[in-house]
């Protein structure tokens, strides 16, 4: 083990949307920091998420950082729903125009974070042994970063490739003419299936439960577009201020019930053609907030989704029956249910027909054998707090945050947890990262963080820790806000469901902020305004 004498102010975890800003901001103040990521460089999800069809859905102009007017100057987005490679491209841009890039160590996968209390300092230990001191950790680690593989009995078996959407292998995948399995139909699911469908020789999709879906509607930027973009700026991020989510969509300002059916559905039909998620956001807000409005919405998606998929039986497959439309994480799509009038691509609805097993030809299910070459597991992620859960984090008293979360996460603003003293999260659980177009968050939770450490600074404090009293009462917020949602009660992310939870214990756990992003900015604000008075420090 070797120790690295010196002690840093800082240390980041994480390299992909705010590990980078939070870099950035940490450079500006000439602190002696130190950046750390598992991968080979910036990126994060960006870098890891290599698959086929993988973009944002969010507009791409509302995606990019804000904060520097140059860096909106001097990039072009080149389409409305910009891919992967093109966002890597970007985050290494703004990483190498501020200089950052000497900060930050890759490959170094942080495996624990002891706090000592005697001297007030973080022990951050990599796998490979070797060791950092430092005063605060800030940790940027992603929403999504924590891959999640069901164990499927004979797995390990299976002749041909196999591997999660997030481990994408960096060598070439041969899909052409290969007989390939996905599973899973979430987002990503969504856009995986999409695009690869007409270049594989067969596809077989296997569907638990299915997604609502929209078109995504994406086009190419022109230059002379993104000039008026660009022109735009201030009143496209004005819009995403005001706006729940933090996109450029904001409510109709018209009462459902003020409308006919024929407007309604000449609305939703217009809606349908927009970029985005228009249908979710730009909708009236009783299609959300309403059950009576959601079914009749939720009705009006099935029923383009029967328009557009040839076999009935397929169709009726392909619409949810368990949870109306937006009440899950709303995936979008190019052609995604055309795919299935193909001949090549067929669906096994795994609630009829489960999965058995997987042997070395592939997948065996209730009813049938699948041969395989290639199975793509896009199973999604432990979503929110894997990422925290999987390093050792051991604070006061070498009480493990693993444990303090065993029953339901508990932070103050999403920012801290009580016990951890020292530790900042940005995009943390219970933040509105994980409900928001997260660059917009992030941007907010770096320049709190930030704003917060200059004041620990200044005031030559060593020790900062959430109080008691400001933990519960972010905890009750937090509970309060997803007790009142309409999908409250559906099983996904968005509602930290997770369905290996122990006997009497809810399935459900309080992992985001449901208040929007207008409200939890005030609730950032006001903490600072009051010289952060729901903090220890000393
Ligand atoms: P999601 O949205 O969590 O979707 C995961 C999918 O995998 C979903 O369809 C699951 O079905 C399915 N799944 C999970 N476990 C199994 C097993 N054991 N068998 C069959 N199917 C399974 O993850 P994504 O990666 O698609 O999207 C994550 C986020 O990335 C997304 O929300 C965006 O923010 C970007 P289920 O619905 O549980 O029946």
């Amino acid at each position: 083990m070797s120790d690295h004498n010196k002690p840093y102010d800082a240390i980041v975890v994480g390299a992909g949307v705010a590990g980078i800003y939070q870099a950035k901001m940490l450079s500006d103040r000439g602190l002696n920091f130190l950046a750390l990521d598992t991968n080979a460089d910036f990126g994060g999800t960006w870098f890891k998420n290599r698959y086929p069809g993988c973009r944002f859905d969010s507009e791409s102009y509302t995606y990019g950082y804000k904060f520097s007017r140059e860096l909106l100057n001097e990039w072009d987005w080149k389409e409305h729903f910009s891919p992967q490679p093109e966002n890597l491209k970007y985050l290494n841009f703004v990483a190498d125009k501020f200089d950052l890039r000497q900060y930050f160590r890759f490959n170094s996968r942080v495996q624990s974070m002891v706090w000592r209390e005697d001297d007030r300092f973080w022990d951050v230990t990599l796998t490979t042994g070797e060791s950092y001191r430092t005063r605060f950790v800030i940790t940027c680690l992603g929403v999504l970063s924590e891959a999640f593989v069901p164990a499927i009995k004979g797995a390990e078996t299976f002749g041909g490739l196999a591997f999660h959407t997030y481990d994408w292998p960096d060598d070439p995948v041969q899909l052409e003419g290969q007989k390939v399995g996905v599973i899973g139909t979430g987002a990503t699911g969504i856009q995986i299936i999409a695009e690869i469908a007409d270049t594989v020789g067969e596809l077989t999709v296997f569907q638990r439960n299915p997604n609502w879906s929209v078109p995504l509607n994406n086009a190419p930027i022109s230059p002379d577009e993104m000039d008026d973009i660009r022109s735009r700026y201030d009143e496209i991020f004005e819009i995403c201020n005001q706006s729940q989510g933090g996109f450029c969509h904001l409510p109709l300002r018209r009462e459902f019930a003020d409308t006919t059916p024929q407007e309604r559905l000449a609305f939703w039909d217009e809606l349908y053609e927009r970029r985005g998620f228009a249908l979710l956001l730009a909708n009236y807000r009783e299609t959300f907030l309403e059950e009576g409005a959601n079914r009749q919405l939720s009705e009006y998606v099935a029923q383009r989704i029967r328009q557009r998929v040839n076999d009935p039986k397929v169709a009726e497959t392909l619409i949810p029956k368990d949870h109306g439309f937006g009440m899950r994480r709303l995936p979008l799509e190019t052609r995604y249910f055309e795919a299935y009038n193909r001949p090549n691509v067929t669906l096994v609805d795994l609630n009829h027909d489960p999965i058995n097993s997987i042997d070395s030809a592939g997948i065996q299910t209730a009813a049938n054998h699948y041969d395989l070459d290639l199975i793509i597991y896009a199973t999604g992620f432990e979503a929110t707090t894997g990422a925290l859960n999987a390093i050792d984090i051991k604070g006061v008293d070498g009480h493990a945050l693993k444990d303090k979360w065993r029953d339901d996460t508990s932070t103050y603003l999403g920012t801290m947890s009580r016990g951890f003293p020292n530790m900042m999260m940005v995009g943390g659980p219970q933040s509105v990262s994980g409900s928001t177009n997260y660059p917009q968050a992030i941007e907010t939770g770096v320049e709190w963080v930030t704003a917060l450490l200059d004041y620990v600074m200044e005031g030559n404090h060593t020790r900062v820790e959430a109080s008691q009293d400001g933990e519960d009462f972010w905890n009750a917020e937090v509970a309060h806000k997803q007790d009142h949602m309409p999908f409250r009660k559906v099983r996904s992310w968005f509602t930290g469901y997770n369905p290996n939870a122990a006997e009497g214990k809810s399935p459900f756990r309080y992992n985001n902020y449901w208040g929007g992003v207008p409200k939890y900015r005030k609730f950032l604000q006001r903490a600072a305004d009051s010289d952060y008075d729901q903090i220890e420090m000393s």
